[in-house]
């Protein structure tokens, strides 16, 4: 394959996408996107059949399951006489019959998609369909359907994996109740679970046995659950505020039972605050979690039977950092929280699924927002939103929150859905206030209790309670792109008035051209000389409309292309804080000098804006010292130093820093804000920002540009970190977390200064908590070979402890991934071939090449371009095995727009590459997509 760094011809296979321009007929259009076809939202229909109830047997053995699948199935219009799709991947069909009559091969017709029946009379009313398939759950390394993790099957089918355990109308608006029997091995698979509640079971012969579970709610196939094998079972129960007593199970490798308590206590806080916040009240006796070490992701909310990745159960203070007790926490109550916002009003097609996710993850956000800090639980989500999702929304893969097509919905599990879709639920909450919006979300439960509906139908909902006009609102779901808000102002000292005009942008983006202005809550407030917030009149010549909100202060509504909000009796020139609380996701623009943000900094009302203040203040001199590097200012160009200028900024900004690290500040402040405010923005943080950029001088930039603050936080960092271990709550897992936030952002700064190495070793060896340990090991890894030994050191010792507990191994790998000097791409491949390492486990590949070609700018971004060809031959030989891993570890390669050559043309050709395999190989559908998407000319239109 070509290494070359020129852009290869214009790849064949990708120069005739087979995307249809008309709508695809009714039998495309039923079998959802067949290889590399894409799938419209204007072509939504509802199916021409309804599916009842389904009669599930599976029947488990080493090589093959057996799987018979009872429908009963109905017309949704008796006078229609269609034929019947049916959904099927990767089955052996057995059998088929209908109304007990086996169908001869004439009956139907089957292609890789499904299977086709074709219309007789006894289906212009209900009528049972059977089917008998053998699958291969022991070879799926896909990891979608029934497939075996370890010792243990467990099945994933969101969004479409129940196809490749039956054959079924495989979308999320046929809804039917299920029964599903398993039967295995008694001593193999003790546990036999699936969705709802348990019927019976009993010994069969040969040493078999069979359990039968009955789930009284309707639901979608993607919500189907199985689960066998054997397994520890930890107890607790939950009594609802109607007084019922729920059972709740989480099952676990046998051994890990000591690892659960975190996890159920996170459950039991989640059903209880879904009853205050929401009024919403689980609905059946039992709720099961079970951890499984093999999965696509984090976790799933199948109906009572959730399924989790270990790494998002496990946790005990040895082992899981504090970090991973916050996951934990927040997936467990996000799963939980989908029983209502997903499992009993669900979506009508996958274009919704922001429906689903968007609301859960705003549920979970403020769940976790209750129950920790809410001004760092907001600064967290925003740090994460602003990095990654305005990166996808800047890049080849931006959709809209409700996206108009897609060729493989695997790849729309996206930041967008997730993220942009939680901020645009909490932006409805913002405009209507917390009783209109309870008054909503009430509303939409009762009135679509039991359906698959759209985001127009959530949408209506909030409409209709507060009687506002959410027409424009709706663009957020329909038009892609980050806006951007541009601000001036103006003060005049005679008038007292204070002016400022705001002009909004959205950028086009793939498909998407001239957009319309969008409507949004923009949160605002008039900081004075002395640091309090101006009450502030809104003048009626004003044109955006503007209300107060509890905790947010002055809202106003923008609505327009331009807008002037008048502001009177102001004494003398505000410094405004704008966005407050991120009220809105859209990039700000004002152009602040030092004073103002420093101003802010110290005495902004709104902690989010205090945050943002100082992130501002170091992504200006990021840019400064990368401007100068880039026009060669500094003799012979190219270099990298701090000026003058730049010398007296960083005296002033260090020292606004330096308040969160006085011990005297941590009674009176959140440590964890403080953590916060001292953590510099990520190299991902600001390159995002930035049009385009010649990777390895920007890091050489920021490199110096962080060494230079950290300098100056030296000593107050040391010393605050030697107090804070006497803190008597430091090695307390709970009370202490926040401490320990605060004093390993202090070790982080000091092990960018080559003289604290000893310092992180010693934290390093005597840990007692993985928070610490981990801190003290990712600060080791800082440090080059030829400084010192103790890196190399810990990495030994670190393996030596914790080989036998494989999440805590995933962290061993990542952070080596991440490090520029133990991450190089030797390194990757060494640590690829190690003993722990396995190919097959999603989070193994996550830690090692998703990190590298994510995390580990230096070593990834290498001038020679081979990394980029180990990380495009790693993608494409996964992509043989499980095609959502090797889609999602593209990603890193999609942005090849965003860089400077040679990187650029190097990407691309990987990505060209990746489009033309050698031989027979075959691209998946997943990959298809995103590699095709980021070839395609920007802003091209479908
Ligand atoms: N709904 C699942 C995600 C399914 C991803 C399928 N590729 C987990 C969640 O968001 O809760
Ligand atoms: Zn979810």
């Amino acid at each position: 394959m070509s290494t070359s760094p020129e852009p290869t011809a214009t790849a064949p296979k990708l120069t005739q996408p087979d995307i249809p321009d008309a709508a695809p007929g009714p039998e495309a259009q039923a079998a959802s996107a067949s290889q590399n076809q894409a799938v419209y939202l204007r072509d939504y229909t509802p199916p021409a059949y309804r599916i009842d109830t389904v009669d599930l047997y599976v029947d488990l053995h080493e090589d093959h399951a057996l799987i018979t699948g009872k429908l009963t199935i109905q017309p949704a219009d008796a006078s229609s006489r269609a034929d019947l799709w049916l959904h099927g991947e990767a089955l052996e069909l057995v059998s088929a019959s209908l109304n007990g009559e086996r169908l001869s091969e004439d009956d139907f017709r089957i292609d890789e998609n499904g299977m086709l029946v074709s219309y007789r009379d006894d289906m212009a009313q209900a009528f049972e369909f059977e089917t008998v398939s053998r699958i291969r759950p022991q070879d799926n390394t896909r990891l979608e359907g029934l497939y075996r993790s370890k010792n243990l099957f467990c099945t994933q089918c969101e969004a479409e994996g129940f196809r490749r355990i039956t054959w079924f109308l495989d979308r999320p608006d046929v809804m039917a109740t299920y029964r599903c029997t398993i039967e295995a091995d008694r001593d193999k698979y003790p546990v036999l679970l699936s969705n709802g509640n348990l019927v019976s079971e009993e010994n069969v012969d040969g040493n078999r046995h069979r359990a039968v579970w009955e789930d009284p709610f309707r639901k979608p196939s993607y919500l189907f659950a199985l689960v066998a094998g054997t397994l520890d079972r930890v107890e607790d129960s939950f009594t609802t505020m109607s007084g019922r007593n729920i059972d709740l199970h989480i099952y676990v490798d046998p051994g890990n039972a000591g690892k659960c308590r975190h996890a159920l206590d996170s459950l039991k806080k989640a059903m209880k605050w879904d009853e205050e916040r929401y009024g919403r009240e689980y609905d059946l006796d039992l709720f099961n979690i079970v951890a499984v070490d093999d999965f696509n992701m984090g976790a799933m909310e199948n109906k009572s039977l959730n399924i989790f990745n270990s790494s998002c159960v496990l946790a005990d203070p040895a082992s899981a950092s504090d970090a991973t007790f916050d996951r934990v926490e927040s997936i467990v109550a996000h799963e939980y929280f989908h029983n209502w916002s997903g499992n009993r009003v669900t979506c009508r097609d996958w274009f919704q699924l922001s429906l689903k996710e968007g609301f859960t993850v705003y549920r979970d956000a403020c769940f976790s927002a209750d129950m920790h800090s809410p001004v760092v639980n907001r600064i967290e989500h925003v740090r994460f939103l602003r990095t990654a999702q305005f990166a996808e929304d800047a890049g080849p893969m931006a959709h809209a929150v409700r996206p108009e097509s897609y060729m493989e919905i695997s790849n729309f599990y996206t930041l967008t859905i997730y993220e942009k879709g939680a901020e645009v639920v909490r932006m409805i909450h913002l405009l209507l206030g917390d009783e209109l919006f309870r008054r909503g979300s009430d509303l939409y439960f009762e009135r679509f209790d039991g359906q698959a509906v759209t985001t127009e139908d959530f949408v209506a909902c909030m409409e209709e309670v507060s009687e506002r006009d959410l027409t424009q609102f709706k663009l957020w779901y329909s038009q892609a792109g980050t806006p951007g808000v541009k601000i001036k102002d103006r003060y005049d000292a005679k008038t007292g008035e204070y002016q400022l005009s705001i002009r909004q942008h959205i950028p086009d983006t793939p498909g998407q051209t001239n957009k319309k202005p969008m409507h949004f809550p923009f949160c605002i407030g008039l900081v004075s000389e002395d640091g309090k917030d101006f009450d502030t009149n809104v003048d009626s010549a004003s044109t955006a409309a503007a209300s107060f909100r509890e905790g947010h202060g002055l809202m106003i509504e923008l609505r327009q292309k331009e807008e002037t909000v008048i502001f009177k009796g102001i004494p003398h020139k505000p410094v405004i804080s704008l966005n407050r609380g991120f009220s809105a996701p859209v990039r700000v623009e004002y152009e602040y000098d030092t004073t103002e943000l420093l101003h802010l900094m110290q005495y902004d009302s709104d902690g989010f804006n205090r945050w943002n203040a100082g992130q501002i203040l170091a992504l200006g001199l990021f840019d400064r010292v990368l401007g100068r590097a880039s026009a060669g200012d500094s003799e012979g160009g190219g270099v990298v130093e701090i000026d003058e200028a730049d010398k007296g900024f960083l005296q002033e900004y260090s020292s606004a820093l330096k308040q969160y690290l006085k011990p005297g500040s941590i009674s009176s402040q959140d440590p964890a804000f403080c953590a916060l405010l001292l953590q510099l923005p990520d190299f991902s943080a600001w390159i995002e920002r930035l049009p385009q950029v010649d990777i390895q001088l920007a890091l050489s930039c920021y490199e110096q540009a962080t060494l230079e603050i950290c300098k100056q936080l030296e000593q107050a960092a040391s010393q605050c970190y030697d107090e804070l271990a006497s803190h008597p709550n430091i090695a307390d897992r709970e009370a202490g977390a926040e401490l320990r936030a605060l004093r390993n952002t202090c070790l982080a700064i000091l092990s960018r200064l080559p003289e604290h190495a000893e310092r992180a070793w010693q934290q390093f060896e005597t840990a007692q908590l993985m928070t610490d340990q981990l801190a003290g090991f990712r600060a080791l890894l800082r440090y080059p070979r030829s400084q010192s030994n103790r890196p190399e050191q810990a990495i030994a010792a670190f393996e030596k402890q914790w080989q036998n507990d494989g999440l805590v191994m995933d962290n061993w790998f990542a952070l080596q991934a991440a490090s520029r000097e133990y991450g190089t791409l030797a390194d990757i491949k060494r640590l690829s071939e190690h003993r722990l390492f396995s190919r097959f486990n999603p989070n193994k590949l996550r830690s090692l090449f998703t990190t590298f070609a994510a995390q580990n700018w230096a070593c990834f971004h290498d001038p020679k371009g081979d990394s980029y060809r180990f990380i495009r031959e790693t993608i494409a030989e996964l992509d043989q095995t499980n095609p959502q891993i090797a889609s999602r570890m593209t990603t890193p390669l999609t942005r090849w727009r965003k860089y400077s050559e040679p990187y650029s043309s190097l990407l691309r050709a990987e990505l060209e590459a990746l489009a033309n395999p050698e031989g027979e190989t075959e691209i998946s559908k997943d990959l298809y997509e995103i590699v095709y998407k980021s070839l395609q000319e920007a802003n091209k239109t479908d």
